[in-house]
C-alpha cells in the first residue's frame, strides 16, 4: 500500500492509522502547490480531485476521502482495535465523530487556508470553529482519555491532526484546557510520534 501525503495535512490521519495498525506501507509526498509528487509524477493524474490523502492499494486501486481510508485501514487489522465491529453502536459512535471532525472542524478550518476567503467572512468562520472546539472541550470534561472513551480510535488520529492546525491560524487550543490535555496525550503516543517524525514535523 502507498499513502500520498503532504506533511501535516489531513493525510497525517491515515498515516498515523497505518502505523497504529502496524500495516506495512510506502509514502509518497505531494506538493499541493505544484501538484507534483516527490517522484515528479502529476498528482492530478493520481487523484483528479487534486487533494490528499490518497491510499493506493497493491492492486493499483486508489481510495480517497480520509474518513473512508481510516475505516478501511482499521478493518484490515481488527486486532489493533482502532474501530469497533461493523453494526455496533460503538462503531456508529466513531463514525459520528469522524463526520463531526470532517464537516465541522476540518472544513471549519478550510476558509483560513484559502486565499479566496473574503476577510469579512473570517470572523464568522472563526466564531463557528471556536464554538465547535468549545463543544469538544465540554465532551472531554468527563475525564475520558479519547473521543469515545478509554481506547484510541481512528477518530482520535483525525481529531489530533485537525487540532494541530490551530497554530497556523492563530487559534491557541490552550484556551480549551480539556482539548489541550487531550491533544498532548495523543501527541505522546509512540506511533503518532513516529508519523510526525516521518513527515519531518518532529525532530528525529
Ligand atoms: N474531502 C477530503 C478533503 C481532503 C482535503 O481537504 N485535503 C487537503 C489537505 S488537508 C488538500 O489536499 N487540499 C488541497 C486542495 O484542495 O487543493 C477528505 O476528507 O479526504
Amino acid at each position: 500500500m502507498k499513502l500520498y501525503y503532504t506533511p501535516g495535512a489531513c493525510s497525517l490521519s491515515p498515516h498515523i492509522v497505518l502505523r497504529e495498525a502496524g500495516l506495512p506501507h510506502d509514502l509518497e509526498k505531494v506538493d499541493l502547490k505544484t501538484r507534483k509528487t516527490e517522484t515528479g509524477a502529476d498528482f492530478v493524474a493520481v487523484n483528479d480531485k487534486g487533494y490528499v490523502p490518497v491510499l493506493q492499494l497493491d492492486d493499483g486501486q486508489r481510495l480517497t476521502e480520509g474518513p473512508a481510508i481510516v475505516q478501511y485501514l482499521a478493518d484490515l487489522r481488527p486486532s489493533a482495535k482502532l474501530l469497533p465491529p461493523a453494526g455496533s453502536i460503538e462503531r456508529a459512535r466513531v463514525q459520528e465523530w469522524l463526520n463531526f471532525i470532517t464537516t465541522e472542524l476540518h472544513k471549519g478550518f478550510a476558509p483560513f487556508f484559502s486565499a479566496d476567503t473574503p476577510d469579512d467572512y473570517k470572523p464568522v468562520a472563526r466564531q463557528k470553529l471556536e464554538g465547535r472546539i468549545g463543544y469538544l472541550d465540554r465532551q472531554f470534561a468527563d475525564g475520558r482519555s479519547y473521543l469515545t472513551g478509554a481506547s484510541f480510535t481512528v477518530a482520535d488520529a483525525y481529531l489530533f491532526v485537525v487540532l494541530g492546525w490551530g497554530k497556523h491560524i492563530g487559534l491557541d487550543i490552550a484556551r480549551w484546557p480539556n482539548v489541550a490535555a487531550y491533544a498532548a496525550r495523543v501527541a505522546q503516543r509512540p506511533k503518532v510520534q513516529e508519523a510526525l517524525r516521518a513527515e519531518g514535523l518532529l525532530a528525529a
